[in-house]
């Protein structure tokens, strides 16, 4: 029997003010699905509760499920939110930079499954969990504990962000991940939720798969990807749908990154990937890593000091550096070769001694 974390937030929560559940900026599957349950949870316990998200909705993938499932998630800037309301902020910490701060005040709850970092906001509740693989079992936990049946459309969309967050069980999986997972299948539209993971790619996104494959570093166990967005767009004729890359100037959808990251991952002489992508205001950067002696939360965090910031999972990470900070591409890829040279010989020390 999972722990009372829900029982806790109903304690810190006053019922005759209302809930405003926020997923962070650019929400993708997990956060969608982490927020839609809670809500149902929440609306279930008697609480007048919305959920919404700083940014935009990018990405087809994520819309589209937002859509199919009826998810009613609406973007921060359409919701007049009042002094009083109570924020809960699920799969990601405040401060970060992807979490807009909705009301220039402390929030009343942190539900993620991030590695925090050093000092977590001070909030009445705070529930994180970094050893689970996404925030969906998190919720799902909400739901065993509360002994509630999740409806077909809530299972679905759970048993999504489950899926993605842990590429569907092959990274930083917990025990309670599978649990979920075996829990939540049969009730969901596991077809639907499958039809959705195998379709991440859109045709739009070719002009940068081309780009990235032409535009790729390796050294050793390490590839950069480096993409540049301007270019990009020129090279590949890139798109006009404006639902990609809205908001930022650059026809590269902010998922894509991390899905090239996956797919440069599974070349078998890779075991690191950076991808940056420049162009803009805003440089982007998501890593992926499958050698446990390189965290890839630990190694951006170390590789942006001072420049940038970034943070996640020691599987997964991502972050962003202001354009003018870039130090270059040559020397961006120097820094994360010298943390990551660092990382192995600490390791090599270690079992030396
Ligand atoms: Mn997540």
């Amino acid at each position: 029997m999972p722990v009372k974390r829900f029982q806790d937030l109903l304690g810190v929560l006053d019922k005759d003010k209302p809930v405003i559940i926020q997923a962070h900026d650019y929400p993708d599957h997990d956060a969608i699905a982490s927020g839609f349950s809670l809500l149902h949870l929440l609306r279930k316990f008697g609480f007048s509760c919305e959920f919404c998200y700083g940014g935009e909705m990018q990405g087809f993938s994520v819309a589209g499920v937002a859509r199919e499932l009826l998810i009613p998630v609406v973007p921060a800037s359409s919701l007049n939110i009042p002094e009083q309301a109570q924020i809960i902020l699920v799969d990601g910490i405040a401060g970060n930079m992807n979490v807009t701060n909705l009301l220039n005040r402390p929030l009343t709850g942190i539900i993620d499954h991030h590695q925090p970092p050093a000092c977590v906001p001070e909030c009445p509740f705070v529930d994180i969990r970094p050893s689970f693989g996404s925030c969906s079992t998190i919720i799902y936990q909400y739901y065993l504990e509360t002994m509630t049946e999740p409806p077909r459309d809530v299972a679905t969309a759970l048993l999504t962000g489950i899926m993605m967050d842990t590429a569907q069980m092959t990274r930083g999986v917990d025990a309670a991940d599978l649990a979920a997972f075996s829990g939540l299948f049969f009730k969901s539209d596991w077809e639907e939720s499958a039809y959705i993971l195998r379709n991440s790619f859109s045709v739009q996104d070719i002009p940068v798969l081309r780009y990235a494959f032409d535009h790729y570093y390796t050294q050793g166990q390490v590839c950069f990807v480096e993409l540049e967005s301007a270019r990009v767009g020129a090279a590949g004729g890139g798109s006009d749908d404006g639902a990609i890359g809205a908001g930022v100037k650059s026809p590269i959808r902010p998922e894509l990154l991390g899905l090239i990251s996956d797919y440069f991952l599974r070349m078998t002489e890779i075991h690191f990937v950076v991808t940056v992508e420049t162009g803009s205001e805003v440089c982007r950067l998501s890593l992926r890593s499958e050698n446990p002696r390189l965290p890839a939360d630990l190694v951006i965090k170390r590789a942006l000091q001072g420049i940038g910031s970034g943070g996640g999972h020691s599987h997964m990470s991502g972050g962003t550096m202001p354009a003018g900070l870039n130090p270059g591409s040559g020397e961006l890829r120097k820094k994360f070769l010298d943390v990551i040279d660092g990382f192995l010989k600490q390791q090599y020390n270690k079992e030396e001694l």
